[in-house]
């Protein structure tokens, strides 16, 4: 049977629940997610002076063919995004600039050094997000940068932002929708503090001084991302999600959670809700973290299901801006931004393909046997046929297919590198 014909009979199953398959399908090609470019190359980027990683975050494995050059990292992303259902949007670092050579201290960052990034973002359609990179750099050494009790660091940090929100502003002028510019830090301590205030108000300073440059949100919306602990940054980190919650609700910019920010058995599904009752929006780096924060690529499980569900059933396609975070450097790369990001999306077809409204009625209705029952019969529905039915019409490989692209990809391109 062909895709098509799996799917006319599948859809039949999806309707007698007055779900309406095709219009599922045009509201899905219509999500972009957000594609973080650092997948792409180990989070190395291409400053002059390029520095080690650092900040508490790690990439393992050596697998061979990582992106060296910005030309290399868009054709990557261009092979991976041609495997991807919809249009979307590509993520990037501080750290990505094109300086020609020349070292520019992160400060003296200016949208000029992105201009070949805009210039393939419109070639292809896409839109493109920013973050200023705090880490892997000299002033990071210690793992303190805004909160730093050094004034001079903690200045030198607050301009590299300003700078970078301008690059966001570029982009949104130059791709006709907002970027949006997440702030991450990696400041904490390893071990028990003695004083967790005072680092905590020179951060809530430093963004004060920072989002004092008025930027309208017309081009670049401001976030701001929390965390746990890191590495080395164990015992204690100083933004919190607590801290950044309180901090973006007073000053009107968006939270951004990373799935693997939290408690191990915390999740962010059961966040998302509650948050959106205060903000107009939320932003989200979809991550899997295994043990702890450790960025595996994103896969279908049950809690990325849950999301797509909190999105979808509260009506939040336009609340929340869906962004990834993963870098696994143990398996090809492009497949790893590919079954990452197809997964992303399956996730939010899955949610659509639920008879969300006559489920939540039966939780009115205190019908816990029929909720658990349609729930659980639900997940083994004929969504295959719908997603690879979806890839199809989008002109995108159904199913494994695409696995193929990468090795012939692999082949003739990566491994020459
Ligand atoms: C680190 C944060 C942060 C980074 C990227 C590279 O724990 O998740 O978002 O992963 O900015
Ligand atoms: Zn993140």
């Amino acid at each position: 049977m062909s895709t098509k014909e799996n799917f006319e009979r599948a859809k039949k199953d999806y309707e007698k629940w007055g779900i309406d398959v095709d219009q599922v399908f045009e509201q899905l090609k219509n999500v972009p997610i957000s594609i973080h470019c650092w997948q792409g190359d180990d989070i190395g980027g291409f400053e002059t002076n390029q520095q080690e990683l650092s900040g508490g975050i790690d990439v393992t494995g050596n697998y061979p063919g990582k992106a060296t050059t910005p030309e290399e990292l868009r054709s990557d992303l261009e092979k991976a995004l041609s495997l991807i259902p919809g249009k979307h949007r590509v993520n990037l670092h501080a750290i990505y600039g094109e300086t020609d050579g020349k070292v520019v201290e992160r400060d003296e960052l200016e949208p000029k050094h992105f201009e070949n990034w805009v210039n393939w973002a419109k070639e292809n359609g896409l839109g493109l997000d920013f973050n200023p990179t705090l880490f892997s750099h000299p002033k990071a050494e210690d793992g303190l940068t805004l909160a730093h009790p050094d004034k001079e660091i903690r200045d030198y940090w607050i301009r590299h932002c300003i700078a970078s929100r301008k690059i966001g502003e570029y982009f949104g002028k130059e791709l006709g929708k907002p970027a949006l510019t997440n702030i991450w830090i990696p400041d904490g301590y390893k071990d028990i503090p003695s004083d967790r205030l005072t680092p905590r108000k020179r951060l809530k300073e430093s963004l004060d001084e920072i989002f004092a440059t008025e930027i309208d949100e017309k081009y670049n919306v401001d976030a701001v991302e929390s965390k746990l602990f890191g590495i080395g940054s164990e015992a204690y980190v100083v933004g919190s999600h607590e801290f950044y919650m309180g901090y973006a609700l007073k000053n009107n910019k968006l939270c951004l959670l990373d799935t693997g920010h939290y408690h191990p058995t915390e999740v962010v599904s059961n966040k998302l809700s509650a948050m959106m009752l205060y903000s107009d929006k939320v932003a989200l780096h979809v991550s899997r973290p295994v043990r702890w924060d450790s960025d595996h690529v994103v896969i279908f499980d049950d809690e990325l299901r849950e999301i797509g569900l909190e999105i979808v059933r509260n009506d939040a396609l336009d609340k929340v801006m869906i962004g990834l975070d993963f870098f696994d450097a143990s398996i090809n790369r492009v497949a790893a931004w590919t079954i990452g990001t197809r997964n992303m999306i399956k996730s939010l077809l899955y949610a659509m393909l639920l008879p969300n409204e006559h489920l939540k009625q039966l939780q009115e209705e205190g019908n816990f046997t029929d909720r658990l029952a349609l729930m659980e019969e639900f997940k083994t529905y004929p969504f295959g046929a719908i997603w690879d039915y979806y890839c199809e019409k989008m002109g995108v490989p159904a199913k494994e297919t695409w696995l193929e692209e990468v090795k012939a990809y692999e082949k003739d391109v990566l491994s020459k590198r």
